[in-house]
């Protein structure tokens, strides 16, 4: 297939070619010699949860409508989805107490290589949680958050605390009268293996509730506790400029790409690499220095606080060491294709793994141990710059490369918006409120070889945009709107409708707001949260004039977050369907009678700018709710468009 038709991305499409023509493999060719794709694990209906099984139901008239247990398609393709969010909202609550554990050494040893960087955060944190903090020292309030933080994965009673400190009281409400409050973080995921084991429930609604708690204990829990935790840590990030795509790599330099997600291991990477001594090292074996970069969303946590180029997203990961100037590719956990370990042995390229919890086949294994981190992490980078020596060939890297401006939070955005002196929500309600900006969308996930390589984010990124929607993005998405120049500020100009536009210029932001890594998207909710907090746009986040998407989504982690999206009153639209499509009621429910229950659905949509055109929709339907749509003399739509948004 022609490298055009695999990504829209030009140092992609180079890279493809590049492997096409040495005879390499990559996630496109795998995905072709898969199809076709089998219908019955695409719909949702096979389920192989006991030995009685594997057992499939057929949803076109003939065939079995039972599995031996007795099964229905609407029971099976239930407990399939909501072990998909078991699985996601494991990945990001685990990353979640890995932090923990690493804040809690900080706080309690003094000669550790972490330091608490954001005294004032870990204070409004610890307050939220309802820790005292005054007249205390940073490290007694770091001890107990810490404490307090890591019983929310197991406490035996009560919900979270989190779940009762950040959302709008509206929200809190809706889930207390639904039932889905949730409790301690891993009981809501252990009471998903549970609700789904042979014989157990077999009531759809009953199933998909308890995907619901346990996705809310994913977003308001254990996803905020890693971005709360990490600001503490780490610092919280400020808007910084950055570089992104394959041409990031150097080839005078050696090139250390770290790829995963936790940022204990890559936020220390960042200082050993700038050590003077292992720069003079890297030079004394004839590189100019150490160029450091990033894939995934580990690469969003470095680049969010100190800027460090991106080099790619996760469809490029392959593509990254086929460039063959990538002396060691540091991996931790999570979306890391197990494809490295063998194309690795084709280059010089090592591939190191560093978290017990992954070790593959063909990578080197050096594991990370918090107590020893500056330890660890020097005796990688050495090993790179010892690697260097062994380089076949001058490599190929693509020319592409972008700039922009990330780095953006919760806690910041709106200093922006609101100038130097006016740090509130304030403006950005206002703006809403007289239509300049028609609403917010959270654009985030992954890449999918299903889809053109990034074309799914920025063809709906670009719509909604152009029709005066202001983007926030996270994760894979955000990589790729970076890669295509949607977060330099002139990008305004570009692509925005008119008073998108007017607000970026005047505070000299980019219409697509990076606001982190997918852990991060716990930002977003907070930044509902605000919106709703400072008043004139309803009661309830299910009230604002917004949307989210994941257009190329593909883990299960993107379904926890969809989850608690939909769950937080959020209308959330995927390209590639849920799985449920076999289970006729199980989809309407997703798609349609949850939002009675939560505020917020489903929807599937594979074409970007119709998916956009459907979100667009949606937040102008939330505008017309709130009343706010009679002042908007600003809306600067023709005629089609406004037929086509059925408003006034
Ligand atoms: Ni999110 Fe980040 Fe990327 Fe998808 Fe994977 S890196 S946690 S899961 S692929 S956005
Ligand atoms: Fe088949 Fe029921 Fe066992 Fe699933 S749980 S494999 S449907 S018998």
């Amino acid at each position: 297939m022609a490298p055009e038709k695999r990504s829209s991305d030009e140092a992609a499409q180079e890279m493809i070619s590049q492997m096409a023509d040495a005879g390499q493999e990559n996630a496109w060719d795998r995905f072709e010699a898969q199809l076709p794709q089998c219908g019955f694990g695409k719909l949702g209906v096979c389920c192989r949860i006991c030995a009685m099984g594997p057992c499939r139901i057929s949803p076109f008239g003939e065939g079995p409508k039972a599995g031996v247990c007795g099964a229905d398609a609407e029971t099976i393709a239930a407990r399939n989805l909501v072990r998909m969010i078991a699985g996601g909202a494991a990945a990001h609550s685990d990353h979640g107490r890995d932090v923990a554990h690493t804040f809690k050494m900080a706080a309690e040893n003094d000669t550790c290589d972490y330091m608490i960087k954001d005294e004032l955060k870990l204070r409004e944190v610890a307050a939220r949680y309802g820790i005292s903090v005054e007249g205390r020292n940073t490290k007694e309030i770091a001890a107990d958050l810490s404490d307090v933080m890591l019983s929310e994965f197991g406490k035996p009673d009560g919900t979270l605390i989190s779940a009762a400190a950040y959302p709008p009281p509206a929200r809190q409400k809706v889930w207390e009268e639904f039932g889905v409050t949730p409790r301690s973080i891993d009981r809501e995921i252990v009471e998903i293996m549970h609700r789904t084991h042979m014989g157990v429930g077999a009531d759809y609604k009953n199933i998909v509730k308890q995907g619901i708690r346990a996705s809310l204990a994913d977003g308001w829990g254990g996803s905020l506790i890693a971005t709360e935790i990490s600001d503490i840590l780490f610092g919280s990030p400020w808007p910084i400029r950055f570089g992104v795509n394959l041409g990031v790599l150097d080839a005078k330099q050696v090139n250390i790409i770290v790829h995963g997600h936790e940022p204990a291991l890559s936020d220390i990477i960042v200082a050993v690499s700038q050590e003077p001594e292992l720069v003079k090292m890297a030079e004394d074996k004839g590189a100019t220095g150490i160029n450091l970069s990033g894939i995934c969303c580990t690469a969003n946590e470095i680049l969010m606080r100190h800027g460090i180029p991106v080099a790619g997203n996760f469809l490029q990961q392959e593509l990254a060491i086929m460039t063959g100037v990538v002396e060691v590719m540091l991996v931790d956990v999570q979306c890391i294709m197990p494809a490295l370990g063998s194309l690795s042995s084709c280059f010089h390229t090592k591939v190191i793994t560093t978290s017990p919890k992954c070790k593959i086949e063909g990578a080197e294994h050096i594991e990370f141990h918090e107590d020893r981190a500056m330890e660890t992490a020097r005796e990688i980078v050495t090993l790179a710059i010892d690697n260097f020596a062994n380089r076949k060939g001058k490599g190929a890297i693509p020319k592409a490369t972008e700039r922009g401006i990330a780095g953006f939070t919760s806690e910041n955005i709106f200093h922006h918006l609101g100038g130097r002196f006016r740090a509130s929500y304030r403006p950005l309600n206002d703006n809403i409120i007289n239509g300049r900006i028609r609403g917010a969308a959270g654009v985030v996930g992954c890449n999918n070889p299903k889809q053109v390589h990034d074309y799914g984010h920025l063809a709906m990124i670009k719509e909604l945009i152009k029709n005066d929607i202001l983007v926030v993005s996270t994760g894979c998405s955000a990589i790729a709107a970076g890669k295509a120049g949607l977060m330099r500020p002139d990008a305004a100009a570009k692509y925005c409708g008119p008073g998108l536009c007017e607000v970026c210029e005047t505070v000299g932001i980019p219409p697509v707001l990076h606001v982190g890594s997918c852990v991060d998207n716990s930002r977003i909710l907070t930044i509902l949260s605000n919106v709703v907090a400072e008043g004139g746009l309803g009661e309830d986040i299910s009230e604002l004039p917004v949307a989210g998407a994941a257009p190329e989504w593909m883990s299960e982690k993107a379904v926890s977050i969809g989850m608690y999206f939909v769950a937080s009153g959020v209308f959330t639209i995927i390209a590639e369907p849920l799985p449920v499509l076999g289970a006729e009621n199980l989809t309407r429910y997703l798609t349609e009678g949850i939002e009675k229950d939560l505020g917020g659905k489903w929807a599937f949509e594979k074409d970007p700018a119709k998916a956009a055109h459907m979100m667009i929709e949606h937040i102008e339907s939330k505008r017309d709710a709130l009343g706010i749509n009679k002042a908007a003399e600003r809306k600067l739509y023709d005629m089609e468009d406004r037929r086509a948004l059925a408003v006034e």
